[in-house]
């Protein structure tokens, strides 16, 4: 079992993507740093539940876990419906690369992180100076984790892990982390009422599982506590950095590079782990986006994350480090986009090929904007389909007498555009 790794992406499928992108704008999602609790986020009577957390409780004492830890982190806890609402609801979003970017590195968040590299300068230069990762890249996991602190989550971490460990769906790998959680607690890093964070578990500003943090939070501001909890995000920064470093991070280094591959391009050498040095890529005809000479920064393999027709990276080993954060390609992408983002870089050069239906990020947008001046508000016009255009959809085909699919379409498109 992985257990230092976020081993899925809470911080990213629970805290925005099924929240922020609803309407295909960027904003509209209540910030959760308010206390007020979520629906189904606050505790319920449940004796199966209660019988549960009395055997955990016995085998919490026997890992070294003091009486006074456990009794004052299971005060007020009790089984969240909730969690397990969103745990059986999990829609693994299968969102290609260009809708994902759409969203990770969105105008919003691009201008949110500038101001907040400017506003944390100092901290996170310091930062990079022990760990040696750039405050761009630390800036771009805190504005994907959280948006850069807004959304830390506010279900409160015990509850949630144990209903999860309680569960059973995967009951070991939770109890686990409850343990870990017991465990910080003990440490006097924060208290049971200030360690909240995501239905999972995921906590602070860079939303740690609780075997992360223990592995990697560290103490920046030196006070004697890792608090990844507390609105000032030092301590949060300072880890995700040490994260990073501990998993291989290079300083100076990118995490990869759009590049252009030759006509007839042969893809099956593509791939990670299919390592080659510059000067072998360049002998097969690849450059970099602009043409130019591929640069020398060691052996790096192709991906093609939406396909042949789609951009293509070069990447290196800091796309692994990253990786280790989140195993998934879409996420690393985002944060080294994002990253590059902030330190003044432009958006991907290359098209992305046409969605399912046949239509292209212009497309979709065009049809969003369409269907808002139309009267069937989709909250912006990103080119993301999220809920709130599909519900704009169905509103128009209702009022058109169409068949009431709530899918966008070309033909749909041609229709708005008269
Ligand atoms: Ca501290």
């Amino acid at each position: 079992m992985q257990t230092n790794r976020r081993v899925f992406t809470l911080g990213l499928g629970a805290l925005w993507l099924s929240g922020c992108v609803s309407g295909g704008g960027g904003g509209g999602m209540a910030s959760v740093v308010s206390r007020a609790a979520e629906p189904g986020m606050s505790p319920v009577a449940n004796a199966g539940f209660d019988t549960w957390v009395n055997g955990f409780k016995s085998r919490a004492a026997g890992r070294g876990l003091s009486q006074s830890t456990i009794d004052t982190a299971f005060r007020g806890a009790g089984y969240l419906p909730g969690v397990i609402e969103r745990d059986r609801n999990q829609t693994e979003f299968k969102r290609t690369l260009e809708d994902y970017l759409a969203i990770a590195a969105s105008p919003d968040r691009i201008a949110k992180g500038r101001a907040a590299l400017a506003r944390h300068r100092g901290t996170l230069s310091a930062i990079e100076s022990r760990y040696g990762v750039e405050a761009e890249v630390v800036t771009a996991v805190w504005g994907l984790e959280s948006q850069y602190g807004e959304r830390r989550g506010t279900v409160p971490v015990i509850s949630a892990l144990a209903t999860l460990a309680y569960d059973g769906r995967r009951g070991a790998f939770f109890e686990q982390q409850l343990t870990a959680a017991l465990r910080i607690l003990q440490n006097g890093d924060t208290t049971p009422a200030n360690m909240t964070g995501s239905w999972a578990g995921a906590m602070g500003h860079t939303q740690f599982i609780p075997t992360s943090y223990l592995e990697f939070a560290v103490d920046f501001t030196g006070d004697g506590r890792r608090d990844i909890w507390a609105d000032d995000p030092t301590d949060a920064l300072a880890s995700a950095a040490a994260y990073l470093s501990r998993s291989g991070w290079r300083k100076g280094q990118p995490w990869g590079i759009e590049i252009r591959l030759p006509a007839g391009f042969n893809t099956g050498v593509t791939g990670r782990g299919k390592g080659r040095s510059s000067d072998a890529w360049s002998g097969l005809g690849v450059t970099t986006a602009d043409g130019g000479r591929l640069p020398n920064h060691g052996t790096g393999s192709i991906i093609l994350p939406q396909g042949a027709n789609g951009p293509a990276f070069l990447i290196f080993n800091n796309f692994n480090a990253i990786a280790r954060y989140n195993n998934a390609v879409n996420y690393v992408i985002g944060v080294g986009h994002l990253s590059d983002r902030l330190r003044g870089a432009g958006p991907i050069r290359s098209n992305f090929p046409p969605d399912a239906t046949g239509m292209t990020m212009a497309d979709r947008q065009d049809l969003q904007r369409r269907l808002t001046a139309a009267g069937f508000d989709t909250d912006g016009s990103d080119g993301v389909i999220g809920a709130k255009t599909r519900a704009a959809i169905a509103a128009f085909q209702r009022a058109r007498g169409l068949p009431v699919t709530g899918e966008p379409s070309l033909s749909l498109l041609q229709t708005l555009r008269g």
